[in-house]
């Protein structure tokens, strides 16, 4: 009666801890990569410089943009308007259209520094602006 008895709790003590064990390596793959994870964010938000711009109607603001070269900046356009607009930039290639309330994320990486001239297609007189890119 008494081997029975040990052997009963050496069988719950194994297994108590195979259990453990096993729940330590079953979480700490979750670790690393919620941890790697954070890094990258990190890492990106280092490199990308968020730049908000409202287009409104009828303007945008800011109406000076200023840009870093050869580095990926990070564009977040909001169309708060009753029309839809464009940011357009001819000079770095760039041409996004927005409908009424819409938002758009754009990257770019511009290759060249200077002084760009910003506008909406739809609207070339009234929302101009600038884009400057700086080293
Ligand atoms: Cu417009």
């Amino acid at each position: 009666m008494k081997r029975y008895l040990f052997n009963t709790l050496l069988f719950f003590g194994v297994a108590v801890g195979v259990i453990t064990v096993f729940q330590m390596v079953a979480q700490a793959p979750d670790l690393e990569l919620t941890e790697t994870k954070a890094e990258a964010r990190t890492l990106l938000a280092d490199r990308q410089m968020e730049i908000n711009v409202e287009l409104a109607d009828f303007s945008f603001n800011p109406n000076e943009i200023r840009l870093k070269a050869n580095q990926p900046n990070t564009l977040i356009l909001k169309n708060t308007g009753n029309t839809q607009h464009t940011f357009t930039v001819e000079a770095l290639k760039i041409d996004i259209l927005l409908k009424p309330g819409e938002t758009k994320e754009v990257v770019v990486t511009p290759s060249k520094t200077g002084t760009f001239k910003l506008y909406c297609r739809f609207h070339p007189r009234e929302m101009v602006g600038e884009v400057i890119v700086e080293k």
